[in-house]
């Protein structure tokens, strides 16, 4: 298997916890975000949407975070990363999709760079909107999981799921902006409790290759 990522980016950072928790081996192939590589020739030949991640494998190439974690569940399904219920897996993709959708794409590199590149808006009114749309979700989700019986040391009861790998990432991220997270304890508890495990451990930004 072939990984296409960028150690910052936090859509790929989901995919190599899961790469991780499930065991497979592969090749990290980063892409340069900042550098614009995305955007060159050689990577829109593999991925029209100039986006990371990618994940090639004998089956083909596959776009999209969230449809590649499903397709390494459904492939690979052990460790499962869903639970069994139905109920379970609605709460699970729930949590995992209020990051993945609601969150992360307003603080996606393009996004940013078009409100100061083509709107002109500055640095701090730029980080001001950033913050917003974390806080934001993050209060939710830290509302949500906080008094529900379902969440356990992890998101969903005590073994990591697709939800873990969405939180972990976006709360690196917010880390980096920098953004305090002192209103999320139940998110942070459940953040330390992942980074305990090696196949998130490992996963992480600083510890990838292309890390500066
Ligand atoms: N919904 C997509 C989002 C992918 C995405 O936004 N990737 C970011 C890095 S986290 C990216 O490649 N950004 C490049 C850019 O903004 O130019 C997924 O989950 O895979």
């Amino acid at each position: 298997m072939k990984l296409y990522g960028y150690f910052r980016s936090s859509a790929a950072y989901r995919v190599r916890i899961a790469l991780n928790l499930k065991k497979l081996s592969y090749d990290y192939l980063p892409i340069n975000l900042r550098q614009g590589e995305q955007h060159a020739a050689p990577y829109r030949a593999l991925n029209a949407q100039e986006l990371v991640p990618l994940l090639c494998d004998d089956r083909g190439a596959f776009t999209q975070s969230l449809a590649i974690l499903e397709y390494l569940e459904e492939r690979y399904p052990e460790p499962a990363l869903l639970p069994d219920a139905p109920q379970a897996r609605a709460r699970v993709r729930a949590i995992a999709l209020s990051i993945a959708c609601e969150i992360h794409p307003l603080d996606n590199l393009r996004v940013l760079q078009y409100l100061t590149q083509t709107l002109g808006v500055g640095e701090e009114a730029k980080n001001a909107c950033y913050r917003h749309w974390i806080d934001l979700g993050l209060s939710a989700l830290e509302a949500q999981l906080r008094h529900d019986p379902a969440t356990g040391p992890f998101c969903h009861g005590a073994a990591p799921t697709l939800a873990d790998i969405c939180l972990v990432p976006q709360l690196a991220n917010a880390r980096r902006l920098p953004m305090p997270l002192d209103a999320y304890p139940t998110l942070r508890g459940i953040e330390a409790a992942c980074l305990a495990l090696p196949a998130f451990a490992a996963a992480a930004p600083q510890r990838q290759p292309d890390a500066v």
